[in-house]
């Protein structure tokens, strides 16, 4: 039985007269998949309930942040105490440098960090210092990867994919992304056609290691080996935007995870995000003290923020970070989101259904594709109805996960394996109901 949206419905009408599209960010309205976007009205653990008193089991989990499940009492008591003590003050505190001690302690490519209160500052801010340590413009991103909402990273491929970008968004000048080189996901051949011709131009790469804007999309070994070689050998940096990863697939982010197969991998400067904040406004970005003393008040490039370092924020995102460095955090984390995909492609391969997973982590994606895209292109094959139709069977029973084809899905250390049991019982009804290939 589809539960009643009478009261989302309501809201939505509300939301629409002051609000553009009814939401304050536009993955949040359904668009891609139809239908009513659910209003959030309480969560706990890794449940959330709508206006219409469903219950929902959450796999967006506030598209990341949510690690340790809604409602944590350790994060709950740290913001509570930190809130009765001031919730801003445009000055330095102490939980900052404690903040900042417990995210260079877990990520070696990091010295220093300066804290912000969103991913997209963060990736904006460092591809400014990425800029102006190296004194060039040119910029390297992927198709399907997203940094957020910056004018310099809002660029889709150009034409011939490896020329300068076009912009994605109206009200972006074409002056502004003309230093943006969009090149495609895992295809070495392009990158060192780019560094052969204009390496010496190149200030960054900024990437998305395991792209979860594309869903669920791995950077290659062999691919994220040149990146680094080619950004060394022509004096450019890597940066990896780990606000999804960083801390979500592994303590150490993605980087951690390339470790593993390319000996002493490190990335020249990170971006964090979403689980560092814990689920308040806080984000960052890091790398070596001789790079992060570039920005000001030390060196001459700028950045700033009223609420940076916001003490409430900083509360929540160092009580998060304490929970999930306990030893085994990452092991069951790990465990449970592997039984949740192995799940679902048994769930699928049932009823006929193509599909594809990955994991990594606390972090999954999933494709109603036979096998894993490697690119956008592959990526963008999707029946993007047919998705529309699964995330809607799921919705009616109760499954909450991203509301389009592109985002990736998390899971928490709450959610128990009762949990991973019903939704995989949920994705049974559901592929069955959507029929084979
Ligand atoms: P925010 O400005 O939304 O905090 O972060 C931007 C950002 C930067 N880099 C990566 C890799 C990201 O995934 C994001 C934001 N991710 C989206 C979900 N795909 C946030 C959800 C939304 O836009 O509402």
């Amino acid at each position: 039985m589809t539960p009643s949206t009478d009261r989302n419905d309501e809201l939505f009408e509300r939301a629409r007269r002051l609000i553009p599209g009814g939401v304050n960010s536009p993955v949040r309205a359904f668009r891609a998949v139809g239908g009513t976007p659910r209003f959030v009205q309480r969560a706990q653990g890794p449940y959330f309930w709508d206006a219409a008193g469903q219950r929902y089991i959450d796999y967006i989990g506030s598209w990341g942040p949510m690690i340790l499940g809604h409602g944590h009492p350790a994060v709950l008591e740290a913001v509570q105490r930190a809130a009765t003590e001031g919730f801003s003050f445009g000055a330095p505190t102490e939980r900052e440098i404690e903040l900042a001690e417990e995210i260079v302690q877990h990520l070696p490519a990091v010295e220093m960090v300066r804290l912000v209160s969103s991913g997209t500052e963060a990736a904006m801010s460092t591809i400014r210092l990425a800029r102006g340590a190296t004194g060039r413009s040119k910029i390297v991103k992927f198709e399907g990867c997203y940094h957020g909402h910056a004018d310099a990273l809002l660029v889709k491929a150009g034409s011939g994919l490896a020329t300068f970008g076009h912009p994605t968004s109206a009200g972006v000048p074409a002056e502004v992304v003309q230093h943006t080189l969009v090149l495609e996901y895992n295809n070495v051949a392009q990158l060192e056609e780019a560094f052969a011709t204009q390496g010496g131009e190149i200030a960054c790469i900024v990437i998305e290691a395991i792209a979860g804007n594309m869903n669920f999309v791995r950077a290659s070994v062999p691919f994220m080996k040149r990146c680094r070689e080619l950004c060394t050998q022509h004096g450019a940096l890597l940066v990896f935007d780990e606000v999804m990863t960083g801390f979500r697939v592994a303590l150490g982010g993605a980087a951690s995870v390339y470790a593993r197969e390319i000996p002493g991998f490190r990335p020249d400067l990170t971006v964090l995000g979403k689980v560092i904040g814990g689920g308040m406004p806080l984000a960052a970005f890091g790398g070596p003290r001789a790079l992060m003393e570039q920005l000001a008040p030390l060196g001459p490039v700028y950045q700033a923020g009223t609420l940076s370092g916001n003490p409430v924020a900083t509360a929540c995102g160092l009580a998060t970070l304490k929970e999930i460095a306990k030893p085994n955090f990452f092991h069951a984390l790990a465990a449970r989101t592997r039984s949740l995909v192995d799940g679902l492609t048994a769930a699928a391969r049932d009823a006929g259904v193509p599909f594809a997973a990955d994991c990594e982590g606390g972090m999954f994606g999933f494709f109603l594709l036979p096998e894993l895209p490697q690119n956008y292109g592959q990526v963008m094959k999707s029946d993007s109805p047919r998705f529309g139709r699964f995330f809607h069977a799921l919705l009616d029973r109760g499954v909450y996960i991203a509301p389009a084809l592109y985002e990736a899905g998390f899971v928490s250390s709450a959610h128990t394996d009762a949990d991973i049991a019903a939704t995989v019982e949920a994705a049974r009804e559901a592929f069955v109901a959507l029929g084979g290939a």
